[in-house]
């Protein structure tokens, strides 16, 4: 029988295998009979991006398979938006997004933003490769509520601590909630940086983020 499970198992191996059009084909097939699209992100992106890194670091994949896993996964992030959209005109609070500097991973924070974004924030999304000083020009121009930030490489979680240094320096750090994630962040390195929080998913992260606004909202009364 093609159950659920099964067409879920089978997106999953679809990215793995790097099939581009069978994988998006599935994907569509899924959505329409009205998959989660919260599951298609846990079951399928993320478990398919952990079993290619597998690959990738015993030798059977080389960076050109790292590149088109990678391609399929933001094609497909980008199919699931429209599906988790349905928030209402008024915001609950705003988050300044990026990927750290020297670092180019961004399909995590993108599904971050994007539920984020379904969950009522406005997101000002910066992209990846973000250097501290443009996190900082972009809490004094938005004024954000929180900043978020992802690091997928060991040697670029380093810059997570510069931005909340440079926040600190530009007399900024009081005036933001921080949060970090990224497949080698941890709680505990969160605490050694002077994060705020860790969210080890997405699902986890907006849950932080909402819980911060509500917060807010109850201290102003
Ligand atoms: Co790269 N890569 N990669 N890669 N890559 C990893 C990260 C790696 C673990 C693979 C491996 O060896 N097993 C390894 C890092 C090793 C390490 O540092 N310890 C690695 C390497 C080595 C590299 C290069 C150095 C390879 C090379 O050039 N020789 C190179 C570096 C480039 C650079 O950044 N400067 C490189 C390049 C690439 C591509 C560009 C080809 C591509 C990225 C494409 C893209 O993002 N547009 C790529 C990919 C695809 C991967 C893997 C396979 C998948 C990453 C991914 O998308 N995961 C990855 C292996 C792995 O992670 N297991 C690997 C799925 C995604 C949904 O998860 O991003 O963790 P994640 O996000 C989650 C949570 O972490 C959390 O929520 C998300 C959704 O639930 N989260 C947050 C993330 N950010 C958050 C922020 C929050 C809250 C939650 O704030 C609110």
């Amino acid at each position: 029988m093609g159950s659920r499970e099964e067409l879920l198992e089978k997106i999953r191996d679809s990215i793995v295998n790097l099939d581009f059009d069978g994988s998006k084909e599935l994907v569509r097939k899924a959505l329409e009979a009205g998959v989660d699209p919260n599951e298609i992100i846990s079951k399928c992106i993320a478990e398919a991006m952990n079993i290619v890194g597998e690959k990738y670091e015993s030798g059977e994949y080389f960076l050109s398979e790292l590149i088109v896993a990678g391609e399929i996964g933001k094609e497909i992030t980008e199919m699931l938006k429209p599906y988790l959209k349905g928030a209402g005109a008024k915001k609950l609070g705003k988050v300044v997004i990026g990927t750290v500097k020297g670092d180019l991973h961004d399909i995590g924070k993108n599904i971050v933003a994007m539920m984020l974004e379904a969950a009522g924030f406005e997101v000002i999304d910066l992209g990846a490769d973000v250097p501290p000083e443009k996190f900082v020009e972009a809490v004094e121009k938005e004024k954000p509520d929180i900043v978020a930030m992802s690091a997928l490489l060991t040697v670029t979680m380093v810059e997570m601590e510069n931005v909340i240094k440079a926040l600190k320096e530009a007399g900024l750090r009081d005036k933001v909630k921080v949060i970090i994630g990224g497949a080698p962040v941890t709680e505990e390195f969160a605490r050694k940086i002077g994060a705020d929080a860790y969210a080890p998913d997405a699902v986890q992260g907006v849950r932080i983020c909402k819980a911060w606004m509500e917060e807010k909202a109850g201290s102003r009364g």
